[in-house]
């Protein structure tokens, strides 16, 4: 453990109205079945790809989708943009973590209020050596459920800005293995990205070189329709 960490433990932090970090809220089990699980869905068919941006970008940060699946920019049934089989189911399972997520982050009237909102997405992302994202917002679902982001692996910086633009006021947050955050409310459609993962940082009996961030969000999408 590291003197800051001594002298400062690290508790629940509002970043920003509605945006909330949980340090260590999925303790060693559920980090690694949950870890177990991304290997899993990472699997083809529909498994982990590279994003390719209209622009002629690519993604340093690979993905697999469940439920439904993203692409720049929009969401479909099928990877359109990739082995186009259909995208994985979005587990139960999932769906429960998500409510307890927000229940835990943001209270139970927050989820009262997204009630109509089933989570129904998983994108999950894997960074491994120089991986980031750049700052974005995360507004191609049609309902204003709060976002939940989950954490395994290395730790990273979590970059949460503001709504208007990708630039300062934002703050850095460390996140690690096992934190949650949420942002929802006012912080919906804040711009956040990860300027830096740190190498080497896993927790090591978790047994993951490189970071895996889940965000589960409610797509609000007709059922069974593509958007
Ligand atoms: O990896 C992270 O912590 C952020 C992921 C993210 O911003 C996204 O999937 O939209």
């Amino acid at each position: 453990m590291s003197m800051d960490a001594e002298l400062f433990p690290r508790g629940r932090t509002v970043v920003a109205p509605g945006a909330v970090h949980l340090p260590d809220w999925l303790d060693a089990g559920r980090q690694r079945r949950l870890l177990q699980a991304c290997r899993d869905w990472a699997r083809p068919p529909a498994g982990l790809r590279t994003v390719h941006t209209p622009g002629g970008g690519t993604m340093t940060a690979r993905q697999v989708c469940l439920g439904w699946h993203w692409y720049p920019y929009g969401y479909a049934r099928t990877v359109v943009d990739g082995d186009g089989s259909p995208v994985k189911p979005f587990p139960d399972r999932l769906a429960g973590l998500a409510r307890e997520a927000v229940t835990d982050a943001l209270g139970a009237e927050a989820l009262a209020a997204g009630a109509s909102a089933a989570y129904d997405i998983a994108l999950i992302n894997f960074y491994d050596g120089d991986a980031r994202m750049g700052m974005h917002r995360d507004s191609d679902e049609s309902c204003d459920a709060p976002v939940v982001s989950l954490s395994l692996g290395d730790t990273c910086v979590f970059r949460f800005g503001n709504t208007e633009t990708r630039t300062r006021p934002y703050t850095d947050v460390e996140l690690r293995s096992g934190d949650l955050f949420v942002f929802g409310g006012p912080s919906r459609l804040a711009y956040h990205g990860v300027p830096k993962v740190y190498a080497g940082t896993a927790p090591p009996e978790l047994g993951l070189t490189g970071r895996l961030n889940l965000t589960l969000r409610a797509g609000g999408f007709p059922p069974g329709a593509a958007p």
